[in-house]
């Protein structure tokens, strides 16, 4: 008889029989047992059953044939769009009663957290896609309330690429990966994104968004979200005021570099999903504030634009925000797919007081969530699942179907009857519809009033500052510079003449395509609208460095002084040090203690933090000068518009580098006071001054 093979580890504890006196349940749960599905104790977890040591695998191991099954079957398909995402738990506290705007329960008691789960996410990308693709990002919101589920389904941009969800399937068959190629994942830098784009006049305005910084955020704890439509809250007394949805990050909006982006993605896939998961497991939870503008339907017909064409906003000069209440992220989901993967969220989710309007894109998707839910989740009882599960009571007569958990008793299963009674109907607390007048003839056609898709893209860009209207510009350019067929780049050319003429030469003259734009119509004359300050992110931007996270480049010899004086003063502002050293088990400082590293410098490029400060040894230097890691490493801070600090010894580095240590304010000399102003020149959060210089 051959001998077992010795087992990976000491788990001899997994064979312990029970104690004397102990049931055999307890013996099972302190010794942590592994058992089947079935519940029948495994005795051997690495060893398939034989036929002798070396002979044929029994078609009986069930140990096994469950194993594999179950293995088999593990995934389920991606959402068709958002399928990136990462999610946490937290909840959601109104500031005051709510009651004039509207009744529903979570907005009346400031004293009632309600918990809630959100998921963010990009829109194109398969699920193993990179996080900063250029894309918008979904923000989608369950709140957990008293009166059954609550969803607002928004994105981190207000406005939309479609007017009609009928075109929702063309717009994202353009943007996924060309159907005969299996190429570009995660972009839209391709021919038949543009095509689509560009035959699609009402995609003008969101293109401008898209285009912009937000398209590639900082973090998901630095990013604004929106719930695009107009939606209508009802008040008690059955008044009706339209609102459109808006969080807004406690850290302020930021975004990230295009060229850090790039390699971003290359140096870490999960940059946001670390990101949310580092802050939200340091007990560090992000906070986003609710608020809505709230505008009556008379107002709403003195707009120039119509409040149900979701490719249009209401600047805040015009309706300012009314704050609602404030949205804490305070748990990491145990588990990533059976909370994260499996949360479905439906814009039709909707608890009474929160409604509808006739916004055509959002009547689609009201369709669209249920219905994509029954193939991504299999089951009409996907709501049954703990991530969907209402935190009150389902009582209803719907039955059976696949994988139902809940075990309905009673006799009867109809409403009404005679044998259980419960439940009824609730004509005066359950959910009734605004009774909105509605009549007119039955056709499909666009409303004259949504004809207008250049005005708001103007008004956009001219609401930009300076900085951010040059990444729009190179991104368009980027962007079509990927585009294969000369036409389309043309025509694309075409509709940016009709936002901005400066914006459309840029554009061509960055393409080396100068007057080639094709001459369009617009379909209603492009109008001047006043600029909207608040659209612009770097004019909001708070002179805070709170949730940022920088680095300190580390070697042999470092002064262990300057690093905690550094992280001392990052701490009280609320951010984060890490050390880079040459190698990940650390450095040996200046005074011979040991300075643990949190990273090893070639699996953290600069473009992983907010600012950097160098400094390493002169010996340290010298060594770092072979390397050009260490050199990209202040060459991209630099280029990425980032604040770096510098010690003499560092100066060679620079130099390498092509940078001069006297360049601009951004590069902070470390002497006396080099951390506090350190400090004071990351609150600036970039050069821009410095940008026209290095692209
Ligand atoms: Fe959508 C997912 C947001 C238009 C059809 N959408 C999805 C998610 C977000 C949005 C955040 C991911 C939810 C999650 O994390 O699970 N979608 C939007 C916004 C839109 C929008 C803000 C426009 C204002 N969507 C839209 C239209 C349709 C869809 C017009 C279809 C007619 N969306 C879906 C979907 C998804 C989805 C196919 C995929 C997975 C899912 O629903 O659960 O049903």
């Amino acid at each position: 008889m051959a001998k077992k093979p010795e087992r990976p580890a000491d788990l001899s504890f997994v064979q312990k029989p029970g104690a004397a006196g102990e049931t055999h349940q307890q013996a099972r749960d302190e010794a942590g047992w592994m058992t089947t599905d079935q519940g029948i104790p495994i005795s051997d977890n690495q060893n398939s059953l034989t036929v002798g040591p070396r002979g044929p695998v029994l078609l009986e191991d069930f140990v096994l044939r469950e194993k594999i099954t179950n293995f088999d079957h593990e995934r389920i398909p991606e959402r068709v769009v958002h399928a990136r995402g990462t999610g946490a738990h937290g909840y959601f506290q109104s500031y005051k009663s709510h009651a004039k705007l509207t009744k529903a329960a979570f907005l009346q008691d400031p004293s009632v957290k309600t918990r809630v789960f959100v998921r963010f996410s990009t829109v194109a990308g398969s699920e193993g896609s990179p996080d900063l693709a250029r894309d918008v990002r979904g923000f989608a919101v369950k709140f957990y309330t008293s009166e059954g589920n609550y969803d607002l389904v928004g994105n981190n941009i207000p406005v939309f690429f479609i007017q009609d969800a009928i075109k929702f399937p063309d717009l994202i068959h353009a943007v996924k990966p060309e159907p005969d190629r299996a190429f570009p994942q995660a972009a839209s830098a391709h021919d038949t994104f543009w095509d689509f784009a560009s035959l699609t006049p009402e995609s003008t305005h969101m293109l401008m968004w898209a285009m912009s910084d937000r398209a590639i955020p900082r973090s998901y704890r630095m990013m604004e979200g929106f719930g695009v439509h107009t939606f209508r809250l009802v008040n008690a007394k059955g008044k009706g005021t339209f609102v459109k949805f808006h969080w807004r990050p406690k850290l302020g909006t930021f975004s990230v570099i295009w060229d850090e982006a790039v390699k971003i993605n290359g140096a870490d896939i999960d940059f946001h999903r670390r990101d949310l998961w580092d802050a939200v497991t340091a007990g560090d939870y992000p906070e986003y504030e609710l608020s809505v503008q709230a505008f009556s339907e008379e107002e709403a017909a003195e707009f120039d634009f119509d409040v149900l064409d979701p490719t249009k906003i209401i600047p805040e000069e015009i309706v300012p925000l009314t704050p609602l209440g404030k949205l804490v992220l305070d748990r990491m989901p145990d588990n990533f797919f059976a909370e994260t993967e499996q949360v479905a969220f439906c814009p039709a989710n909707l608890v009474p007081g929160i409604e509808f309007s006739n916004d055509p894109l959002l009547q689609g998707r009201l369709f669209s969530y249920l219905d994509t839910q029954l193939s991504r989740l299999g089951s009409p009882n996907f709501h049954e699942l703990p991530i969907n599960r209402p935190h009150v009571d389902v009582r209803n007569f719907q039955r059976d179907g696949h994988m139902r958990t809940t075990i309905p008793t009673g006799r009867a299963a109809y409403e009404p009857n005679s044998f259980n009674g419960a439940p009824r109907e609730t004509p005066a607390g359950g959910f009734t519809s605004f009774p909105a007048a509605e009549s007119g003839e039955k056709l499909r056609i666009r409303p004259e009033s949504f004809a207008d898709h250049y005005s708001q893209a103007r008004q956009f860009y001219h609401s930009l500052t300076e900085p951010e209207q040059r990444h729009v510009a190179a991104a368009f350019a980027f962007e079509l510079g990927k585009v294969e067929t000369a036409a389309i780049r043309k025509r694309m050319l075409g509709r940016l003449l009709l936002v901005d003429e400066e914006l459309a030469d840029e554009v061509a003259d960055r393409l080396g395509m100068p007057g080639q734009a094709e001459k369009l119509k617009p379909a209603a004359p492009v109008r001047d609208l006043p600029p909207s300050p608040a659209l612009s992110q770097y004019l909001k931007a708070p002179q805070s460095i709170q949730g940022k996270k920088f680095a300190v480049l580390a070697t042999d010899g470092s002064d262990e002084k300057l690093v905690a004086e550094l992280q001392k003063r990052l701490e009280a502002e609320g951010a984060l040090l890490q050390i880079v050293a040459p190698k990940v088990g650390g450095a040996k400082l200046a005074n011979g203690k040991m300075l643990e590293a949190h990273h090893a410098l070639a699996g953290a490029p600069s473009c992983l933090f907010d600012g950097v400060v160098a400094a390493p040894s002169a010996a340290g230097a010298a060594m770092l000068l072979k390397h050009a890691a260490a050199v990209d490493w202040i060459r991209d801070a630099f280029a990425h518009l980032k604040v770096i600090g510098f010690t003499g010894d560092a100066e060679p580095l620079l130099a390498a580098a092509g940078v001069k240590p006297d360049a601009d304010e951004g590069l902070v000399r470390f002497g006396k006071d080099g951390a506090a102003k350190f400090v004071d020149a990351a609150k600036k959060h970039r050069l821009w001054n410095r940008e026209p210089e290095v692209r």
